[in-house]
This record gives structure tokens, sequence and C-alpha cells, in this order.
């Protein structure tokens, strides 16, 4: 059998980065690249979705052997976990004494599971998570977590600096993702209670345009406050003066006055259970950020 890292010693690789993807934000990476003036091959499983790149001047791979064997760094830019593996697990011998860098959303476990994977074939792994979208890639204004090799993140942060603003979290593959997870659960819960808001609203006939010129502005000036609950909850004194109680937080008329308006009241009413929970459990006069408590320990 061939030995596939004597091959990589001795090949002359075609280009300095290959890009597996070419979805929305594998084409938006690949095109920084190239502005970048590095030399970039690309594949994609539906080959037309190359002929941009190609037009820039990217050499566009006919298979995901040939993309590999192009350069000593591989990007995966896939839909999810189960693509990166369909995809890699046939090209694991090529890929060895290469670098692969996914930014594939993974759960950290699956980013864990593929840098097991990657460790045991010899290619070295660094997971990134983006915090941006396509339209920002190439620009200061996102940002890119990445967790793994150290070493690998070390030589290719001047690459990963053409994308975004990058950040490394750890040799643990798993802690970019969970930091990614972690801000996207606070994104999608705030705009559920924007959704939720709009519903309560609708009723009255105003429209999700006028709320949203509203609710906008004062979620805004809402987030000055997330720093105070951290400290709090970095200090683990609830009982610290100037925060408001639990007991003041119950939201119990919110979730009444969406049920009579017809609204399902469930992302509000989840939001009071933790609250009624830190109040039954004796805690009421104690800080809101409390049901921080609740969370960690899963109740
Ligand atoms: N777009 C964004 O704003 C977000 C920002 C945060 C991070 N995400 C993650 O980036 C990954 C790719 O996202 P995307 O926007 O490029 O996604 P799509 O435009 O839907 O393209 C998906 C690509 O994946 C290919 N693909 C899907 N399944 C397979 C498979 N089984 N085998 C091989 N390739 C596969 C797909 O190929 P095709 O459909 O064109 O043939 C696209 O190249 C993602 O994890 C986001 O969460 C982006």
């Amino acid at each position: 059998m061939e030995d596939v890292s004597e091959t990589i010693r001795n090949s002359t690789h075609t280009s300095d980065i290959t890009v597996l993807g070419l979805g929305a934000m594998g084409s938006a990476l690949a095109a920084a690249l190239l502005s970048s003036g590095r030399s970039v091959t690309v594949w994609n499983r539906t080959p037309a979705r190359a002929t941009d790149l190609v037009d820039r001047g990217t050499d566009a791979a006919g298979s995901v052997r040939e993309a590999v064997l192009a350069s000593p760094v591989v990007i995966a830019c896939l839909l999810k976990h189960a693509s990166v593996e369909e995809t890699l697990a046939p090209v694991a011998d090529e890929l060895r004494g290469r670098t692969l860098v996914n930014v594939t959303t993974t759960s950290p476990n699956e980013a864990r599971a593929l840098a097991a994977w990657a460790a045991e074939h010899g290619v070295g792994y660094l997971d990134g998570a983006i915090m941006a979208v396509p339209a920002m890639i190439g620009s200061r204004a996102g940002q890119i977590f990445y967790s793994g090799s150290r070493a690998a993140y070390d030589t290719l942060l001047p690459t990963l600096d053409v994308w975004a603003t990058s950040e490394y979290h750890g040799e643990d593959a798993g802690r970019a993702s969970l930091v990614d997870l972690a801000m996207l659960s606070g994104m999608y819960q705030m705009f559920t209670g924007f959704f939720h808001g709009a519903a309560m609203v609708a009723s009255m006939g105003m429209s999700a345009a006028d709320f949203a010129a509203r609710q906008a502005p004062f979620l805004a000036a809402m987030t000055e406050g997330l720093d105070g609950y951290a400290k709090v909850i970095d200090g683990g004194d609830y009982t610290v003066a100037g925060q408001q109680s639990l007991e003041f937080s119950d939201l119990a008329h919110i979730v009444r006055a969406s049920e009579e308006e017809g609204v399902d009241p469930s992302p509000i009413a989840a939001v009071q259970a933790l609250i009624s929970g830190q109040i039954a459990a004796g805690h009421g006069s104690e800080a809101l950020a409390r049901v921080y408590e609740s969370l960690r320990s899963g109740s």
C-alpha cells in the first residue's frame, strides 16, 4: 500500500488551501482566501456551485480525493456533522499529514469525535465556529472561535484572520462549538421573545414592523444589564444589594396577558417557571440572576 505521508512530503501542492463545500458560507470563505492572494482549490458535491469561484481563479477539483491532495490545509464547510463524516471518511488516508479545519456547525461532542478520528488518522485538527453571516466574511466584524490543535491554530492564524477576528478556546476541540451554541441559544431566545411580543400586539393591530421599531432599541438598551448580571453570577452572592429580586420579577401577569390575547404563552411561561422555581425554593428576595442556578443544576 502507498505510504501517503511520504507522498505528501514529496508532493508539490497545487494550491495553498482547499475548501470543501461551496454553500453560502463555504463560497464566502473561499472568495476571501482568493482575495487575500492565496491559491485555492475547491470541491462541492454539486459541481455547478463552483462556477463563480473558478471564473475568479480557483481550481475546482473533480473529487474530494483530488481536492484533499491539492493542499496541505483542508477546510470543511458542509451542512452538518453527518455530511462531514460522509465526505471525509473515504479520504482518511489522503488527509494524513495535512491539517483539517472544520467550520461546519457541530455539537461539542461531534467536534470531539471528529478530532479523535483525525488524530487516529494522523491529521491535524482545528474546529471552527463561525459567528458571522457570509457577508461579514473578509472583515474583522465577524468572529470565528477555534479549538483543537494549538500548533495548527498558531501556524494558520494569518490565514484564519483573513476571514474574521479569530479567537482560540483551547486544545479540547469541543470548546469552540460550546461557546458558539451558547451564543446562539441567547440569540434564538431573544428572537423568540420578539416573535412572542409581536404576536401579543398583533391582536391590537400593531404590525411586526411597528413592534420591531420599538423593541429593537429597548432590547439594545437592556443588553447593558448583562455585565451586571454576569458580576452577580460570577460573584455567587445573590443577596447583593441593588439587584431586581425574583419576587419583583414574577411574570405571571405577562403569561396571563398572553393567554387573554389568545397567544401561546410558552416562551414567557418557560421563564416564569424558572423564576417560580427559585421563589418556591425560598429565594424570592434574592436577585433575578439566581435563575442561572436552576439552569446549571438542570432542574
Ligand atoms: N450561512 C450562515 O450564515 C451560517 C453562519 C454560521 C455558520 N454556518 C454554518 O456553516 C456551514 C455551512 O453553511 P452554509 O451557509 O454554507 O450552508 P448551505 O448554503 O446550505 O450549504 C451547505 C453545503 O453543504 C453541502 N452538503 C450538504 N450535505 C452534504 C453531503 N451529504 N455531502 C457533501 N456535501 C454536502 C452542500 O452541497 P450541495 O448541496 O451544494 O451539493 C453545500 O455545499 C453550516 O454548518 C452552517 O451551520 C453558516
